[in-house]
């Protein structure tokens, strides 16, 4: 009868979150462009492979952006799909499956949901088979308009590599698509190009592999390096269409390219060793906001793909007060510094917990439980009530709750 929700609508209810005045609604009206990243790390940015940079276009397009560079994927065996669960409904994804193909039939309350009954017209764009993840049902179930799949664009061997289109290709062929929308749009781009095993033709490579005796993470900077090229044609488009200045972009990496089988030469990349507590920091992500005429501002708090839901419904001026949500916007001016990851690593301001460990932030020293102690509860409840949620199709409850509370 949906009793269970109680305990998690006051748990949800003390950790709601005022948004940031200033930002509140401050994109109104506007455009939402949302692009997952393929596989796309932190420790791409600013960095370098062979003396050459990795992302010289992300790196440009930071500096006038809000950057987040402490955001963590949380996903888990759902990987891409696990990152648009999170993303668009502030929910933790399972422990194990993927909840897209074992829940997609719950009641949700999604972010393209909300937005259409706020005028928005709401699509994903991705050129994959429409069921692939069980997209195409569980996009019904988040309210989505419209789901621009592998037969809306043109696939042909010349321009496809690996897993299909090429992302250049994608981005360009997306043009047509995005002018035919109804506006505002909120139109989620999910990229394929950097995927694993990373495959890219000579022509594509802008620079050459790395040197390690891991021939995966030798090919993920050119792979990388061509998303950031595609993605710097992209933008440039949406400036020459006028649609630029009249969206907010919001890019963010979907998961981790490079997994713990190649931390030796990871290890080797980045000059230390990859312990746990290195590992877990190898989980953040880059997410960027652009806002047209905003400054760009790096911003440190500690955050995960579950904030981005509140985050951008805020700054529409769209109150979430009432909502469901993990997550908590990313302006809030007094938010809590604190990300679970899907296997129950968390990370705070000061201490990252992964394996039954304790790790101080600044230096990456073992330290003493009881710093991690405090969160160690939160982070069980965090992922328990979520899962109570999905496991249980809880919100079914909440949306009657929520009419019946409408019509007194
Ligand atoms: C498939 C693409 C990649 O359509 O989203 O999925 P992944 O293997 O990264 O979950
Ligand atoms: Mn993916």
């Amino acid at each position: 009868d949906g009793s269970e929700l109680v305990d998690i609508e006051n748990y949800i209810r003390a950790n709601y979150k005022h948004p940031n005045d200033e930002l509140f609604g401050i994109a109104k009206g506007k455009n939402v462009i949302l692009i997952s990243m393929e596989s796309t790390q932190s420790f791409v940015i600013n960095n370098t492979v062979n003396g050459e940079e990795i992302t010289p276009f992300l790196n440009e397009f930071i500096k006038e952006s809000y950057y987040f560079n402490n955001f963590y994927h949380q996903t888990g065996q759902g990987k891409t799909s696990d990152s648009e669960f999170l993303v668009d409904n502030s929910l933790y994804p399972l422990g194990r499956g993927a909840v897209f193909f074992t829940h997609s039939r719950n009641e949700f309350r999604a972010t393209p949901e909300i937005l259409k009954e706020n005028g928005y017209f709401t699509a994903t764009l991705h050129a994959n088979n429409k069921s692939f993840w069980n997209r195409d049902i569980m996009y019904q179930s988040f309210g989505y308009d419209r789901f621009y799949d592998i037969n809306d664009f043109e696939v042909t061997e010349e321009n496809s590599v690996g897993w299909g289109l090429k992302d250049a290709d994608f981005f360009q062929q997306s043009i047509r698509h995005l002018k035919e929308m109804p506006k505002p749009f909120y139109a989620k781009y999910i990229t394929l190009t950097n995927h694993f095993p990373f495959d890219l033709d000579e022509e594509d490579k802008l620079v050459q592999p790395y040197t390690s005796n891991s021939k995966t993470l030798n090919n993920y900077f050119p792979t990388v390096r061509y998303q950031d090229e595609a993605l710097k044609q992209f933008i440039q488009s949406l400036k020459d269409e006028g649609i630029y200045d009249d969206s907010i972009i919001i890019l963010y990496g979907d998961h981790y390219g490079i997994s713990e089988n190649h931390n030796r030469a990871m290890s080797e990349f980045l000059g230390e060793e990859v312990t746990p507590f290195v590992s877990t920091q190898l989980q953040r992500v880059p997410l960027i906001i652009h806002i047209p005429g905003h400054k760009g501002k790096t911003i440190s708090t500690v955050s995960g793909q579950i904030d981005l839901k509140p985050t951008i419904l805020h700054l529409l001026g769209i109150d979430t007060k009432g909502n469901i949500d993990f997550g908590t916007d990313l302006f809030a001016d007094d938010r809590l510094e604190f990300t679970v990851l899907r296997d129950g690593s968390f990370i705070t301001k000061d201490y990252v917990y992964t394996r039954d460990t304790c790790y101080r932030k600044d230096t990456g020293e073992i330290t003493e439980e009881r710093y991690c102690e405090q969160y160690l509860e939160k982070a069980k409840y965090e992922l328990e009530y979520s899962d109570k949620i999905v496991y249980g199709d809880l919100l079914r409850f909440y949306e009657n709750l929520r009419k019946k509370g409408n019509n007194e």
